[in-house]
C-alpha cells in the first residue's frame, strides 16, 4: 500500500518497503507561548523559521496546526500554508478539525497534500471525506467516533472499518486513508501505550493501510520526554506503524536506527548520513 502525497516540487511515498516518513510537528501552538502570540499578531516569522529548522533536521512533511482560542483558523490557516509553502519545498499535512478551515487551505495549496483529520464522527465524515475527494488528497483518520475514544483495540478497529468503509462508498481509494490508532499519555494511564500498539497490529493485518500516530502524545506531562517518546517510536515502527507526527530534530536519530534494523535502510545508508550530518561542526 503506497500512500503519495506533494508540494508542488516534491512527492513523499509512505508504504511499508520505504523509510519511515516523519511529519515534523513544531507548527502547532499548543504548549507554545511565543508562537501563539505571533500567531495572534499575524506575524509569520517564527512560522517560516520553524519550517526551515525541521526540514534541516530532515522532517519529510510538515504539519500545520494553528488551533487557538480567538483565531479565525478558516483565515490564518491558509495564510500560514502560504508562508511555509514559500519557505521550504515538502509537503504539508493540514492539521484542523475545523472544515472551513480545511477548504480555505486546500485552495491555496500546490500539489497534493494530508488532510489531518477525519473521524468517524458523523459531523466529520460528511464534511471532511467530500474535501478529500474533491481536491484528490490523502487523509489521517481518528479512531475517535460519536461515542469518543474507545479504550480498547476491539472498537478502535471497527471505527477504522467504518472510515474505509465511508471512504471507499465516496469513491476514495484506501491507499489515501493513513489511519492514526491515537497515543496518549501512559503517564496518565500506563495501560494507554499497549491499547495504541496493539490497534496498531490489528488494523495493519486486517486492513493493510498505513498507519500514523501523534508520538509525542505518549510522554505528556513526564521527565525526559524525548527518552519516552524514542521508546515508542521504536515499537510503533515494529508494529507497523510508517509515518510519524513528531519533533524532528529529536527523534530523526531513532526513526532511522529502528529502519536500519527493520531492513528500511539498504546498506545503511540513511542511518550513515545522519550520523554524518549529527557530527558537522556547528552540530
Ligand atoms: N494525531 C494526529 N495529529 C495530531 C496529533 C495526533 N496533531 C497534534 C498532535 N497530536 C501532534 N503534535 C504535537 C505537537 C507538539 C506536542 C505534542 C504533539 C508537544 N508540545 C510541547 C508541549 O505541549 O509541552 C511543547 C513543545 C515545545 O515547546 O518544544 O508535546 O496524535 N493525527
Amino acid at each position: 500500500m503506497e500512500t503519495r502525497v506533494s508540494s508542488a516540487t516534491r512527492e513523499v511515498v509512505i508504504a511499508d518497503d520505504q523509510p519511515t516518513v516523519l511529519i515534523g510537528e513544531r507548527i502547532n501552538p499548543a504548549g507554545k507561548k511565543k508562537l501563539s502570540a505571533a500567531l495572534k499578531a499575524g506575524n509569520l516569522e517564527i512560522v517560516s523559521r520553524e519550517a526551515r529548522t525541521q526540514v534541516q533536521a530532515r522532517a519529510d512533511i510538515l504539519d500545520i496546526n494553528v488551533s487557538l482560542f480567538g483565531v479565525d483558523e478558516a483565515s490564518l490557516l491558509p495564510r500560514v500554508v502560504q508562508a511555509v509553502m514559500d519557505t521550504v519545498d515538502v509537503p504539508l499535512c493540514l492539521d484542523s478539525a475545523n472544515p472551513q478551515a480545511l477548504a480555505a487551505a486546500l485552495k491555496v495549496y500546490k500539489g497534493k497534500p494530508l488532510i489531518n483529520s477525519v473521524t468517524g464522527e458523523e459531523h466529520s465524515l460528511e464534511k471532511v471525506l467530500p474535501l478529500v475527494k474533491e481536491y484528490g488528497t490523502a487523509v489521517i483518520g481518528l479512531v475517535q467516533d460519536d461515542e469518543g475514544i474507545p479504550n480498547n483495540p476491539e472498537q478502535r478497529l471497527a471505527i477504522a472499518h467504518k472510515i474505509v468503509d465511508r471512504a471507499r462508498a465516496m469513491g476514495i481509494p484506501r491507499h489515501d486513508i493513513i489511519i492514526d490508532c491515537l497515543a496518549f499519555s501512559v503517564g496518565a494511564d500506563t495501560s494507554s501505550g499497549l491499547v495504541t500498539i496493539d490497534t496498531v497490529r490489528r488494523v495493519k493485518a486486517e486492513l493493510g493501510v498505513n498507519l500514523t500516530l501523534g508520538a509525542s502524545n505518549v510522554s505528556f506531562g513526564l521527565p525526559d520526554r524525548t527518552l519516552v517518546n524514542s521508546a515508542f517510536v521504536a515499537m510503533a515502527i515494529a508494529a507497523g506503524v510508517t509515518c510519524l507526527i513528531a519533533d524532528a530534530a529529536r527523534v530523526r536519530p531513532m526513526v532511522r536506527a529502528a529502519d536500519l534494523v527493520l531492513g528500511r535502510d539498504k546498506y545503511a545508508r540513511r542511518y550513515i548520513e545522519a550520523y554524518r550530518q549529527r557530527r558537522k561542526p556547528g552540530k
